[in-house]
C-alpha cells in the first residue's frame, strides 16, 4: 500500500518523500510526543499505547506518536508549558491542574457534583463537557471531544483513617497544584500542600505529607499502599484527563491524519474509561491484602463542611453564574 502523492505532500517534513515508497518502511513525516504523569501499568497507557500502534498502521507511518510516561519529561506543571510552546504535542492533564491556565475548566472537579459514572459520562460528554472544552480553545490548545478517566478520588493516610471531615483537620494532604484543590481541603480545614504527582511517592515515604488523595487506580498502579496504611473511601470528586494537543501541531497534521488520530484517541478514551471503571469498582481487596486498612464514610459531613465553609458559594461566584448553570444542569442538582 503506498502512501497517495498528495497526503504525502501535504506534510511539512520531506523525510518521508526521501525514504522511499513503501509506507513501513518509511520515516514518519511527523513525530510527536504524547507525555503523561502516570506509570506504565495504568489502563491510559495500556489504552494509549494500543492508540499510537493503530494511528502508525492506519496513517501508513505517517504520524508515529512516542509515549512518555511518569512524568519522564518532567512534572505536570513543567509539561503545561511544554504543550504551550510545542516542545510537547499531546498531554494528558487533569481539568483542575489546567486550570492554572484556563481558570474555567476545573467546574467538573466541584466536591461532591457527581453522583456516579453515568452522570460524570452524560456531563462530560454533553454540554459541560463541550462548554470546557471552548474554553480550552481559547487558550492555544485543542482538547480531543472524549475526556479520559482518572475516577473518583479517595483519601489515603500514613497515620489515622479518616472517617469523617472533622477528622481532616490540621491533617497534611498532599493536593495537586490547582487552586480548586487548595480550596477544598483549606474548607475541611486540613492544611494541604501543592505537590507534583511526580513528587507525590517520595512525599509520602518521606513523611513531607501525612496523606494524599487519589482513586483507586492510582493508589495500586504507583504503588501508594507501599507508603499509605489507610483508606478512607471519600468519593469526593471525580476527576479526569483531557487529551490535549498543542493547536499549532495539530493544525500541522494534514485532515486525513488528524481524522486518524482524533479517532483512536478518543476510542482509546472510552476503553480506558471502561478499564478504570472496573478497576477502581475491585481494586479495594487487592489494597487490603496489601495491608491498607479501608474504611467507608459518609458523604454529608463532608459536604455539610464545604457548604458551612462557603465553598460553592465561592466557587460560583470564581465561575460565574452562567457556568455554575450549565454545571447544575448537568448533574440534574442545585450545588452548595
Ligand atoms: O496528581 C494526581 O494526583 C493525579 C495523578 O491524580 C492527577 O493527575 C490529578
Amino acid at each position: 500500500m503506498g502512501l497517495s502523492r498528495r497526503s504525502v505532500l501535504a506534510g511539512t517534513a520531506s523525510a518521508a518523500i526521501l525514504g522511499g515508497s513503501g509506507a513501513r518502511g518509511q520515516a514518519a513525516q511527523f513525530t510527536y510526543k504524547y507525555a503523561n504523569n502516570l506509570p506504565v501499568a495504568h489502563p491510559m497507557n495500556t489504552r494509549a499505547q494500543e492508540a499510537v500502534a493503530k494511528i502508525k498502521q492506519e496513517s501508513g507511518g505517517r504520524l508515529d506518536i512516542q509515549i512518555f510516561p511518569n512524568n519522564q519529561l518532567g512534572s505536570d506543571t513543567d509539561v503545561l508549558s511544554q504543550l504551550r510552546s510545542g516542545g510537547v504535542e499531546f498531554f494528558t492533564l487533569s481539568p483542575l491542574i489546567l486550570s492554572t491556565l484556563v481558570p474555567n475548566a476545573s467546574v467538573s472537579g466541584i466536591g461532591f457534583a457527581f453522583p456516579d459514572y453515568a452522570s460524570v459520562w452524560k456531563a462530560m460528554d454533553g454540554e459541560l463537557g463541550t462548554y470546557v472544552r471552548g474554553q480550552i480553545a481559547k487558550s492555544g490548545i485543542v482538547a480531543m471531544e472524549k475526556i479520559w478517566d482518572n475516577g473518583f478520588r479517595q483519601i489515603t493516610t500514613s497515620n489515622k483513617p479518616i472517617q469523617n471531615a472533622a477528622d481532616l483537620k490540621g491533617v497534611k494532604l498532599r493536593v495537586p497544584v490547582s487552586p480548586l484543590w487548595t480550596s477544598m481541603f483549606k474548607a475541611f480545614d486540613a492544611a494541604p500542600a501543592s505537590i507534583n504527582f511526580a513528587e507525590v511517592y517520595t512525599a509520602l515515604q518521606t513523611k513531607i505529607v501525612d496523606g494524599q488523595e487519589n482513586p483507586l487506580a492510582i493508589i495500586s498502579t504507583a504503588k501508594l499502599f507501599e507508603v499509605q496504611k489507610y483508606l478512607s473511601v471519600t468519593n469526593h470528586m471525580w476527576d479526569g484527563f483531557w487529551f490535549l494537543a498543542n493547536r499549532r501541531a495539530w493544525e500541522r497534521l494534514p485532515d486525513d491524519l488528524r481524522a486518524i488520530a482524533e479517532k483512536n484517541l478518543n476510542e482509546a478514551g472510552m476503553n480506558e474509561r471502561a478499564d478504570v471503571e472496573k478497576l477502581n469498582a475491585g481494586l479495594r481487596q487487592e489494597l487490603a491484602a496489601k495491608g491498607m486498612t479501608i474504611n467507608e464514610t459518609q458523604p454529608d459531613s463532608f459536604r455539610d463542611a464545604l457548604r458551612k465553609a462557603g465553598f460553592y458559594a465561592e466557587w460560583k461566584g470564581k465561575y460565574g453564574e452562567e457556568t455554575w448553570a450549565i454545571l447544575e444542569k448537568a448533574v440534574g442538582a442545585k450545588l452548595g
